[in-house]
């Protein structure tokens, strides 16, 4: 290299490097303005392709009797199909495109222009979550790390089951009720209204990493169980697929 066009070069990096530098300290100047906003890890960018339905790891018949065929295919197949196609259509042109649909739940705000990827991410990442929750032959008790934490949160299993119904019975309308771990690791019951859920920092009152979720939204029991919510809820515990549950217990403790 030409002394001249290192010096030059040299000059350059000095120059921004200074820029660089002042432009952080401008960052964290505005920053400091607004304490609230949450420091959140990089988006996974790129997703390269649209947002799909995933198919069910079971038959439409195999929760029967406890969630009948009809209701399984029409809350699959169709609703949650529709959370789907208005999600891709919700992202389209925004900053969240190419977003993971986690990345989008993070950063998701109550504004009116966020309301359509809110509801639809919230009804695609809800409902993927509840289908691998449920599993045929399943139910039972926990066993493990989530029985002992569960215990020790709870006191027992049946004092848990019985908040977890008692919240889901109570959600007034449409929503959800959640069984999650926060970031200091203890367990929480919360519900949601609509598609809303706990990865939505700046959306819910309890932010956390959902274990288990029920969705009481009448089209999940109508068919079998009309206004009956709480034998819907009842039915619900014979389906829990617990080792995923566990599993999600002991990625969310240990990584
Ligand atoms: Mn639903």
């Amino acid at each position: 290299m030409e002394k001249r066009t290192f010096l030059k070069s040299t000059l350059f990096l000095g120059v921004a490097a200074a820029s660089s530098a002042f432009l952080n300290a401008c960052k964290s100047a505005a920053k400091s303005t607004t304490a609230a906003a949450p420091a959140l890890p990089a988006p996974k960018m790129r997703r390269s392709k649209p947002f799909e339905l995933p198919a069910l790891a079971y038959a439409a018949d195999a929760l029967e009797p406890h969630f009948d065929k009809m209701t399984m295919e029409i809350h699959h197949g169709k609703h949650h199909q529709a959370y789907v196609n208005n999600l891709n259509d919700a992202v389209k042109e925004t900053v969240y495109a190419d977003y993971e649909l986690e990345d989008i739940l993070l950063r998701i705000s109550t504004s009116d222009a966020d309301k359509k990827i809110r509801n639809n991410g919230g009804g695609h990442w809800n409902h993927t979550f509840f289908w691998q929750t449920l599993a045929p032959n399943a139910g039972g008790a926990p066993s493990g790390d989530l029985a002992a934490a569960i215990n020790a949160s709870f006191g027992s299993y049946d004092k848990f089951k019985e908040q977890y119904t008692n919240a889901a019975k109570s959600v007034f309308g449409s929503g959800w009720a959640w069984l999650c771990i926060g970031k200091d690791k203890s367990l929480f019951i919360s519900t949601t209204p609509n598609q809303d859920n706990p990865l939505m920092l700046q959306v819910v009152k309890q932010n956390g990493t959902p274990l288990l979720g029920l969705d009481v939204w009448e089209h999940a029991y109508y068919l079998k169980y009309q206004n009956k919510r709480p034998d819907y809820i009842a039915a619900f515990y014979n389906l829990i697929n617990w080792n995923e549950v566990n599993n999600r217990y002991k990625k969310a403790m240990f990584g």
